[in-house]
């Protein structure tokens, strides 16, 4: 429903980011709500896209249109480049969150970190009603794409028991071509797990059947061999229904990969072999330390919860 004659409607209101690392831009400003008059909040992500090594060998003679020297010196050059147009090696890839929320727009904002020591505790009486009262709605996507209503073609791996069974597709962060930026997402049919905070011994099976299926899958598909993936979940994540990010390994840098957020997928099925058989699992009873921006939602009553435990 979104093409260029809506996004050339596009009314500019500020930049919330700006990423060199990743040729990254984030913009805030208002499109058309669809069959309306109506202009709401959207956050637009503007990122050039990967060069391709598939078209590699013909880049300079045939991709390249003009270049222009910027200098050189000895057995050293360096210019600027323009490429030709093509269908098949599309520019920039544009993600678009509309009708954008006030946890989007902060969410997408650049900002400071701190980092937390959430205990069980600070779990109970701060996490979890924060979890709670996020409206539904907040994850209809996911709702979407597991009754089938959306990314339907998309899927990769079914496994459909209420209980333990998943979905895997690929993410919206990929371009679904870039092999070195591959980026798939296995998603939980079980909306009672809100969290890695509610894992237990119970879901073992489930995540080494993700750990599986996902080697299986990017094998089948894109010939990559096993010990191709860095798969993990994150703590805090944006959304609390329980998923597993799969990355191709080569593609590192994101700042979801950080320490303290990213929790290698292969660890939290160790750590829960390590449980005893009955009581809470260790991922209930230990504290996790990971950094919250500024704009969190998290960010003011942990901060303020430091404090009082005399961690600052
Ligand atoms: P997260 O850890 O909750 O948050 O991961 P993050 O966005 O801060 O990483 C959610 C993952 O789901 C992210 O990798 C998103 O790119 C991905 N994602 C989000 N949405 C809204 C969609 C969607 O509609 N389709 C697909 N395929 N992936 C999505």
């Amino acid at each position: 429903k979104y093409d260029l004659a809506v996004l050339k409607q596009f009314q500019f209101e500020r930049v919330l980011n700006e990423d060199p690392i990743t040729h990254a831009l984030t913009l805030l400003g208002k499109l058309l709500v669809e069959g309306s008059e109506e202009f709401v909040d959207a956050v637009v992500r503007i990122e050039k896209t990967a060069l391709s090594a598939d078209t590699a060998g013909s880049f300079l003679t045939e991709s390249l249109e003009s270049s222009k020297l910027i200098e050189g010196t000895d057995i050293y050059t360096w210019m600027f480049g323009w490429l030709a147009s093509s269908p098949e090696s599309p520019d920039v890839k544009i993600n678009i969150v509309h009708p954008a929320t006030e946890v989007h727009i902060r969410k997408y904002s650049s900002q400071e970190f701190t980092i937390v020591h959430e205990t069980p505790d600070l779990y109970e009486r701060i996490v979890r009603p924060y979890i709670t009262a996020f409206p539904p709605s907040r994850t209809q996507w996911v709702e979407n794409i597991l009754n089938g209503t959306s990314e339907t073609e998309k899927v990769l791996h079914r496994d459909l028991s209420p209980e333990y069974g998943y979905l895997m597709l690929p993410d919206m962060k990929w371009d679904l071509n870039t092999l070195s930026s591959l980026y798939l997402v296995a998603i939980a049919f079980n909306r009672s797990i809100r969290s890695l905070r509610d894992l237990n011994k119970t879901h073992i099976g489930m995540l080494k059947s993700i750990r599986r299926e996902a080697a299986r899958v990017v094998k089948e598909r894109w010939g990559l061999d096993q010990g191709s993936l860095r798969m993990f979940i994150h703590y805090q994540p944006s959304y609390y229904h329980f998923h597993v990010h799969i990355v191709n390994v080569n593609y590192y840098g994101l700042p979801g990969m950080s320490a303290g957020q990213a929790h290698l997928l292969d660890d939290v099925i160790s750590l829960l072999e390590c449980d005893p058989d009955s009581g809470p699992s260790i991922l209930q009873r230990m504290t996790l330390t990971y950094a919250l921006g500024e704009q969190h939602g998290l960010y003011e009553p942990m901060k303020a919860a430091q404090q009082e435990l005399g961690y600052y």
